[in-house]
């Protein structure tokens, strides 16, 4: 198998929303493991961190001062192409044009509160988890789902 890790945050629209557990749902429910959460609230420099690759377009302030506006739920999650799949899993970026079935075609309507983050690729996958995560917090466990999950 083989396994890789992603990011994936719940912004603050889809924790006031009350859609954490819809959300975790569809990650846990598919067969990927949770390796680390937590709840926290970034303040607008590490969220121009973390959005750092979209500094010259025009929503930028906006994107950073409402990810910044509340709590965020950061994870990282583990499985088989989970960094591809976690996208589609997750929709197209302006949920008007995500399909249904997808977390932002069935639970959101406008680009600017698309209410979950998903890495795009390796390398934001790897840069995301170490800004969001100190490496003692990422749990190396064995799920006992493994072997029914990939056989
Ligand atoms: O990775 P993803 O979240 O699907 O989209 P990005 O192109 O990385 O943009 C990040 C974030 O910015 C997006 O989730 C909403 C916001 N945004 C926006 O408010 N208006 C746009 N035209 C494009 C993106
Ligand atoms: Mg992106």
């Amino acid at each position: 198998i083989q396994m890789e890790r992603t990011f994936i945050a719940i912004k603050p629209d889809g924790v006031q929303r009350g859609l954490i557990s819809e959300i975790i749902a569809r990650f846990e429910c598919k067969g990927f493991k949770l390796v680390a959460i937590k709840l926290v609230v970034p303040s607008k420099s590490f969220a121009q961190k973390h959005y750092h690759d979209l500094k010259e377009r025009p929503f930028f302030n906006g994107l950073c001062n409402f990810l910044s506006s509340g709590p965020v739920l950061a994870m990282v999650w583990e499985g088989e192409g989970v960094i591809r799949y976690g996208r589609k899993l997750i929709g197209a970026t302006d949920p008007s044009k995500s399909e249904p079935g997808t977390i932002r075609g069935d639970l959101a309507i406008v680009v600017g509160r698309n209410i979950i983050h998903g890495s795009d690729g390796p390398e934001t996958a790897k840069d995301e988890i170490s800004l969001w995560f100190k490496p003692e917090e990422l749990s190396n466990y064995t799920s006992n789902q493994e072997k029914w999950v990939y056989g």
